[in-house]
């Protein structure tokens, strides 16, 4: 099992789209670890967005982030981090394909909805920032049906 934060952007909690983005992660199999509404402070956005501190659009970014709160999530499952990329979408709304998260509620190339940990690597470093408080050990009843043990195993 992997986990990965996921970040429900300001313009994703001012759209009203809170709970129909969360709804594709957890449609898909995804089970949540962790959630909290919050406001991302300057110190944290610099951390988290550490990596794009050279880019042009970074001041913006930071700007973005830090205006109004998102919504932190912590998703478990097989191959998490790359299984939630893919329902996202490419990183700009006009480029991501239709029944993607991107893709389906946006444009932008700013203002795109939703952060996915683009790596496992990644995941634990962002996870650590976001939920210092730890994420949640609990029994999901749907795995039983979401994976099959026999796939997994012959997986290896
Ligand atoms: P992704 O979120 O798909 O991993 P990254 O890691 O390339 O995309 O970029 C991090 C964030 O920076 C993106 N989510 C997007 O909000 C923002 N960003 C990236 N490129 C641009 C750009 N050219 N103009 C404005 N914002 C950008």
């Amino acid at each position: 099992m992997e986990r990965t934060l996921i970040l429900l952007k300001p313009d994703a909690v001012q759209r009203g789209l809170v709970g129909k983005v969360l709804s594709r992660f957890e449609e898909k199999g995804l089970k949540i670890v962790a959630l909290k509404l919050m406001k991302i402070t300057p110190e944290l956005a610099a951390k988290h967005y550490e990596s794009h501190k050279e880019r042009k659009f970074y001041p913006g970014l930071v700007k973005f982030m830090t205006s109004s709160p998102v919504v932190a999530i912590a998703l478990e499952g097989i191959d998490a981090v790359k299984i939630c990329r893919t329902l996202m979408g490419a990183t700009f709304g006009a480029d991501a394909a239709p029944g993607t998260i991107r893709g389906d509620f946006g444009v932008s190339r700013s203002f795109n909805l939703v952060h996915g940990s683009d790596s496992p690597e990644a995941a634990q470093r962002e996870l650590g920032l976001f939920f210092p408080e730890n994420t949640l050990h609990y029994d999901y009843a749907a795995y039983g049906w979401i994976y099959d043990p026999i796939e997994e195993l012959k997986k290896g």
